[in-house]
Order: C-alpha cells, then structure tokens, then sequence
C-alpha cells in the first residue's frame, strides 16, 4: 500500500479504536505556555499540512500537480511559527508547509491553502514564484522562497541576522527586518554536513564568540536521514551540542508542547541575548524523500513501519485527547473536513491560468525598478571633509585603484545604507589600497572586515540586501570566487526570478582579477576567465579597462543596484590597478584626473567605448585586452598604415549588441581581442554575433590560450600581447 495511505489509515485507526499512544514527551502545556486555543490552532495546522501532502500526490498522479516533496512526519514546524514572530524572517527547510500554514494566523486575510495549490499546480497565479517553482514562501509572511540547493541559503540567513545588529548601529530607519527581529534558518540533518551550512555555522559562532549581535536560529529537522543515507545515530547532537559561542537546544518534533518549548527557548535566546542558536529538533519523514522515492529499496519494512508508528499527527490527537481539548470524534472531522475542504479548493486551483510564453517565464530574471532609496546630497563641505586628507592628490591624475576608491568613498557619504564587506577591507584597505581609508571615514559598521570564507561574505550580501542594505562585496582575487560560485549563481541571482521580482538582492560584487600581473603571479592571482558569470540571466558583468570609466562605471553600477535592485559583478582588472603609462614612461595616459559625482559624463549600462574612426578595422576588445589593443593600434597607424578604432566592450554582460554592431557596420573588418581562455571567453559570443549580424563582415579572434597561467616571465606566454595583436591585425587587414 501507497505509504500515505498506510499513514492516513493508521492514524483514523487510533482515533476510531482509541488507541492513542503515550506522548514521547512530558512537557506541560502551562509551563511552557502554550495556551489552550493555540494547542488546538496547531492541531488544526498540522492536519492542513498533512492534508496538503496527500492532496499534492493525488494531483501529482492526476497530472495535475509537480511537487510531492513532503511535510508530514515535520508537522511540528506549526509550533515553531507558534513561537516566532511575523517581522522574524525565514528561511525555510522543504518539508516546513506547516511553518507556513500555521504562520498565516498572525496574519488576518491569509490564504495559504489557496497560495500553495496554485504553486503545486504550477499556475501563473501563485503569488510566491508566478508558477516558476514549488517552493515555500510568501512575501507578506516574511518567508523568501529557497531554492532546491540545500543549506546554500544558510549563509544568508547569517547575513540577515548580522544585518539587524548593522542596521541598528547606523540607526536606519525603515528597514524591512524591525530592529529586535530574529531570524530563522531550517534545514534537514543531512544538510548540516554541507560545507555551505558549516561554513555559516562558523560564521555565525565567529561573529558571536566576539561580541557580534547574531540573532539566528538554525533549526535542525533532524529526521534521521538524507534521501537514502542514514545520519549517524546521535552525530548531529554530538556534533553541534558543544560548539563556541553556539547555544544547543534540543526539542522533540513529535510532541507539539516540546516542540514549542524548544522553539520558544530558542527564539527568546536569540532575540534578547542576540547570540545564535542551534534548535535541534527531531522528526520523521513519512513518505520517503520526494514523490518517486521507493523507501523499501533501502529501509527495511521493519524500519519503515516503525517510522510510520512515530507519527507526529497521532502524538498531537493524544495531546489534545489528554488535554481534553478535542474528543475523538472531533479530530476525525477537523481532519476530514479539512481534507474535503481543499479537495475543492485544489480543483479551483488546478483550473488557473498556467505561464504560456517565455516572455512571461522570464518577466521576473529582472526584478522591478523600486524607489529609490533617499540619497542624501552630500555637501561640499560634507565632501572637503572626507577628502581632507587626500586634498593634495585630487586635482592630480590618478590610478585605477585610487579613483576606484574615492568613487567608494563618495557613493558610501551619498548613501547611508551602503556597506563594503570582504577579506582585509578594513583597515588594511584591501590588498590593492582600494578599499583604503573607508575604515577610517565610515567605521566597521559599513566597512567590515570578514571571516576568510567566500560563501560567507557572499551571503553576507544576501541577507543584508534583504534587510534593504546596498552591499558591496569584494572577493579578493577571482579565483576565489568559485568555491561560492553557488551563491551568485543559484542564490543572489535567482532571487527575482523564484519570488516573481517580490525579493531582490541588489548588490555590487567587487572582484579582483584577470591576468598580466607583473612579479606577482601564478594561475590563482591571474585567473583569466569570466565564463561563470557569462551565462547567468539578469546578472550585470561591468570590467572597466581605465581609472576615468572605472569611476563612472561604478557610480552607474550603484545606481543599478539602488534604483533597479540588480546584482552585478565589477572585475577589476589587477593588471591596472596601478598602470599610468600607455605608450611610453611618464606619458601617463592611464591616469585620470578625479571627477565629483555629476561631474564627467555618465556611463550608462551597455555604453560602450569607441577610441578612434579608423574604417580598415575594428579591434573589439576590454580589459587588459583593450589596454594592448591602444597600443596596437598605434603601431597598426603610425608603422603600417593601417586605419583602426579600438571598441572597448566595458559591459561583458549583457553584451550591448545593438551598439557593437553599429560602431562596427561600416569598418571593413574585425579583430577580436579577448584576454581570457578561448574556450567559454567572451569571444566565443562576440564571433557568433558578427556572424549573425553582419553576415559577410571578415572576423577573427586572438584570445588566450586554454591553459592556466604560469609564474614569472613566463606569466604572460599564453595570453594576447601588444605585438601578436598587431600581427593578427595585420594578416586579417593583408589577408
Ligand atoms: C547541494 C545539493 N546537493 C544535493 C542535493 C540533492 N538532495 C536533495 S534533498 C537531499 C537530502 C537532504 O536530506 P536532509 O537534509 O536530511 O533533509 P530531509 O530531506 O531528510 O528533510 C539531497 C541529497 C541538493 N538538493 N542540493
């Protein structure tokens, strides 16, 4: 028999037979103050949730439904909501539907029922994902939609609770997370193992262990298995019930009062003491991990009826059997009566209109334009002040890594709600200076200085961009980047897409990167491939190749972020960092003077930058690519006659096509210049472009070798060079 069905007729089995079980639990309802009425709330939560699942196989096996991840065996999340607040924002395990349900009553108007059979049955209309996924979630409850990547939203929930702390020090006001808030983080016992979910464990004890407010419950559902795997018996409390500064509470899930017992331990813990907690709290899945999972392939039938003994819904007829709350009867009719109810209500739903088109699919990959937050104009005064100690140097021209920095400085004096988190950005300044003397203008508030864990400084971001921070996060070398690819990439990204644009995460991720590094070296601090952020939709990728663009395309990627809620990506290219010259020593071309906000003219997202009218060919190039190809191109003038323009993409995505293809219609051939492997580079879109676009137009391409980069003089063998560029350059003008 279906295991849902063994289930459901075990349970009316007892009630009809009254033969309820003992409780697994001595907790006194009283004592740990838990009302009557609200006993009898959670009992009517916890049957909508089971009905809930069994509903969604039923329309699974109608074709009508497409999630069957279950709940049941979890129910206890009902007494969780029970103890946690509506401005306590969550982040949510999948088998947390009762969480959701139960949370609904703090809220009057609710219809959580209607909202998830619209998400089972994938209909345009489900208010948390407009169709796109079956996920937990509701905006007005406070509950961001998860993706299916377990534990990967642990490190935003760290994020969050240490935005709270942030926010309250800068005394913002209006923020979505009230000030004495806390947040929840769920996960399965399985997921605790992930190195993501270790990595924000530490993080978080980290922060706490040194006095920073971390108002986070991790809540453990510890079921005793992850798909087929068994968690060792007892490793979680072993593991977790001793960490530094991490407060271990255990609770049962299979008996309601002790699992609000322990919630409400945990919650007032965290919410008076601001240190985070790890609520341990047991459970029992049911019906095998997900709609086609054969349990009896891999659990004895011994074991899995021993499981369906531990039924958490049973344990819940006893309590309020014991408590003389519901006679038997009763609970029968509550639970089918519940049943019947969204039986009804699900053929309403599976009726709704479905997503029929990609433009609908994909009306949320960018998330809404929002007001603006207020920008405070600073004054000159204001701006003499911040600059007081860098007066001298500002009317000289500078280097990339300091206009970057004074264009930090000003967008942070502009916007309160800005901070800069990474590795060594405080004090230090970064390892290239720029993030240099924020520390000293803005504080640790806004200028702080992060554990070594790249999954955490992203998360970082995450959450504090859901407490309506501006984040600007910086990795310290590109390479780095990859063990938290994960967060960009199915975490920040995501975020509109799966919530129907309700969430955002604006954010500017600062890294440094890219190759031709002079005397510091190696594949790791020249890292020369951008191919992981090339095929991430709605992502912003900005690679600026001077000081002069750097600064304006900064201030517009600040303004994407603030006005338009996007999430970019700003390599900067290490290379240039410090690069004055262009042709020769001292003729420092590189160099640009430091304009004010509003100053120079703008750089608008997909702006490119056209040098010269040369008609005989177009060298399409960026980066350290761009600053070769300048040289090029006065060699391809001056020695060979050649007529060239030199087109800076400055935005590799999305690629500005329309502008590409007109800056280069009326040249006669082009030159593509990438710096980053052949394989996956941007070259690879720019050659089908042309093909597309100006079919006939001759085209060809010098980019890096598929190889990682060597140390020393032998660093730059495999990379485009001023002098095979011009050679390129040559045999496709010559033929
Ligand atoms: C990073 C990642 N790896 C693998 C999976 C596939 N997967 C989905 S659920 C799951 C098991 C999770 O078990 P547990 O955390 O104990 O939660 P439970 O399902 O038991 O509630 C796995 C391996 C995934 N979703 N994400």
């Amino acid at each position: 028999m279906d295991a849902a069905q063994a289930i459901h007729e075990k349970f009316l089995a007892r009630l009809r037979g009254g033969t309820l079980p003992e409780r697994v639990s001595a907790a006194d309802p009283a004592m740990v103050g838990l009302s009557r009425e609200a006993m009898v709330e959670l009992f009517y939560s916890q049957c909508t949730s089971r009905q809930m699942d069994r509903l969604s196989r039923k329309l699974q096996a109608r074709g009508e439904g497409f999630y069957t991840i279950g709940s049941s065996g979890h129910e206890n999340n009902a007494a969780v909501a029970e103890a946690f607040r509506l401005g306590d924002i969550a982040f949510l395990h999948y088998r947390s539907n009762a969480f959701q349900i139960h949370r609904s009553r703090q809220l009057p108007g609710q219809t959580p029922c209607w909202d998830m059979l619209l998400s089972f049955a994938a209909s345009a209309e489900d208010p948390i994902s407009g169709g796109r996924h079956k996920v937990i979630g509701s905006r007005a409850l406070n509950i961001p939609p998860q993706t299916s990547t377990i534990a990967s939203h642990l490190p935003k929930a760290v994020g969050a609770a240490f935005s709270i702390g942030i926010a309250r020090t800068l005394k913002l006001e209006d923020t979505p997370l009230p000030r004495d808030a806390i947040v929840l983080a769920s996960f399965g016992d399985a997921s605790a193992n992930h190195s993501t979910a270790q990595g924000a464990f530490n993080t978080a004890q980290w922060a706490a262990f040194q006095g920073t407010p971390m108002p986070l419950v991790f809540l453990c559902e510890d079921n005793g298995i992850g798909i087929s795997t068994r968690t060792p018996r007892g490793w979680i409390a072993a593991a977790f019930q001793d960490r530094a500064a991490l407060k271990y509470i255990h609770c049962s899930g299979l008996d309601m009062v002790d699992a609000y017992r322990g919630a409400a331990e945990a919650a007032h813990y965290a919410r008076t003491r601001r240190r985070p907690v790890f609520l341990h709290m047991d459970c029992v899945r049911l019906y095998g991990h997900a709609g086609s999972d054969m349990q009896a392939t891999y659990l004895s039938k011994a074991e899995i009826e021993a499981d369906e003994e531990r039924d958490p819904l049973v344990y819940s007829a006893a309590i309020m059997a014991e408590q003389g709350l519901l006679s038997n009867a009763e609970m029968i009719e509550i639970y089918e009566e519940t049943e019947a109810r969204l039986a009804r209500i699900a053929e309403q739903a599976i009726t709704r209109p479905k997503l029929t088109t990609s433009a609908s699919v994909m009306a949320s990959i960018v998330p809404p334009k929002c007001e603006a937050a207020k920008a405070n104009t600073p004054s000159p005064d204001d701006r003499q002040a911040l600059f007081a100690r860098d007066a001298a140097m500002m009317d000289k021209p500078q280097h990339m890594a300091r206009l970057l920095s004074w264009t930090l400085a000003d967008l942070m004096l502009a916007h309160g709600n800005i901070i800069v988190a990474g590795e060594d950005v405080g004090p230090k300044g970064g390892v290239y200076n720029v993030t240099a003397k924020l520390h000293e203008r803005f504080g640790s508030a806004r200028v702080i200085n992060t554990l070594l864990d790249e999954q955490s400084i992203l998360g970082l971001a995450i959450g504090a961009a859901h407490n309506g921070l501006i984040p600007i996060p910086e990795i310290q070398f590109l390479a780095y980047v990859h063990n938290a690819e994960d967060q960009i990439r199915g975490e920040a990204a995501t975020l509109s897409f799966f919530s129907n644009g309700q969430y955002a995460n604006p954010m500017i991720i600062r890294i440094a990167g890219l190759g031709y590094q002079k005397g510091f070296g190696g594949h790791f601090h020249n890292d020369n491939s951008l191919a992981i952020f090339r095929d991430i939709p709605g992502l912003i990728l900005a690679v600026p190749s001077n000081g002069a663009d750097a600064v304006e395309m900064l201030r517009e990627c600040a303004r994407l972020a603030i006005e338009e809620q996007r999430v970019i990506v700003f390599v900067e290219p290490i290379a240039l960092y410090m690069t004055r010259d262009l042709h020769a020593e001292g003729d420092a071309l590189w160099t640009a003077a430091y304009p004010a906000p509003g100053e120079a003219k703008p750089i608008g997202l997909g702006e490119i930058g056209v040098h010269g009218a040369g008609k005989e060919l177009a060298i399409v190039s960026y980066a350290n690519g761009y600053y070769l190809s300048r040289q090029a191109e006065r060699i391809l003038t001056e020695e060979h006659g050649v007529s060239a323009r030199v087109i800076d993409l400055r935005w590799l995505a999305p690629l500005a096509e329309d502008a590409l293809i007109e800056a280069t219609r009326d040249c006669a051939k082009v030159l593509i210049v990438d710096e980053c492997r052949k394989t996956g580079s941007q070259s690879e879109a720019l050659m089908a472009l042309f093909a597309e676009r100006l079919p006939g137009m001759p085209c060809a391409r010098i980019t890096a070798e598929d190889s990682f980069i060597p140390l020393g003089r032998a660093a730059t063998l495999t990379l485009p060079s001023r002098d095979s560029i011009v050679a390129a350059a040559l045999e496709l003008v010559r033929g």
